[in-house]
C-alpha cells in the first residue's frame, strides 16, 4: 500500500452550488488552520449527477479519508455521496432562503438505516464543526494533528476565560 504524499488531499469538500461556498469556506478555513490538505469542488446531485458519481466512486482510491458535503434545499448531495462510497461523509445543511435550512437539515439527517451521513448544524457552525470532526478522525492516526487539536481546544478555553475576565474588569 503506498503512502499518500503530504500535499495529497485527505478531505474532500463538495457543495451543491457555488452559492454554498460562503458556508463551506468555514470548513476550508479550519482545515487550513490545521494544515490538512483538502480539495474543494462544486458537485451537484441534481445538476451534475454524472460528476457526482465519478467523484464519489473514485474518492477512496484518490486517497480521501472523508468528504464534507454541503447543500441546501432538497439537499441530496451528502446522502447520494454516502451511497457510493464507504469513506465517512459529513453533511452540512446550508441555510436555504425559503425554509431557513430546515429543508436542508431534514434532507440530510433523515437517511434510511444502512447508509450513514454524519449531520452537522445548519450553516457556518455546521461547516466549522464538520471540519473539526474531520480533523478529529484524522488525528486518530496522526499524533502531530492530535497535539494541534489539543492546543486548539486549550486556546479556545483560554479565550472564553479571558473574555469572562474582561467582562468583570
Ligand atoms: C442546492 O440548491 C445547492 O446546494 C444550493 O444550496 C441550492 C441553491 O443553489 P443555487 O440556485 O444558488 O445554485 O443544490
Amino acid at each position: 500500500m503506498s503512502t499518500p504524499a503530504a500535499t495529497q488531499p485527505l478531505v474532500g469538500i463538495i457543495m451543491g452550488s457555488s452559492s454554498d461556498w460562503p458556508t463551506l469556506q468555514n470548513a476550508a478555513h479550519v482545515l487550513d488552520g490545521f494544515g490538512v490538505p483538502y480539495e474543494k469542488k462544486v458537485v451537484s446531485a441534481h445538476r451534475t449527477p454524472q460528476l457526482l458519481y465519478d467523484y464519489a466512486t473514485t474518492a477512496s482510491e484518490r486517497g480521501l479519508k472523508c468528504i464534507i458535503a454541503g447543500a441546501g434545499g432538497a439537499a441530496h448531495l451528502p446522502g447520494m455521496t454516502a451511497s457510493m462510497t464507504t469513506i465517512p461523509v459529513l453533511g452540512v445543511p446550508v441555510l436555504s432562503r425559503a425554509l431557513s435550512g430546515m429543508d436542508s437539515l431534514y434532507s440530510i439527517v433523515q437517511m434510511p438505516g444502512g447508509i450513514p451521513v454524519a449531520t452537522f448544524a445548519i450553516g457556518d457552525a455546521g461547516a466549522t464543526n464538520a471540519a473539526l470532526f474531520a480533523v478529529s478522525m484524522l488525528a486518530n492516526e496522526n499524533p502531530e494533528l492530535a497535539e494541534k487539536l489539543k492546543t486548539f481546544r486549550e486556546r479556545q478555553t483560554q479565550k472564553v476565560l479571558q473574555s469572562q475576565q474582561e467582562l468583570e474588569a
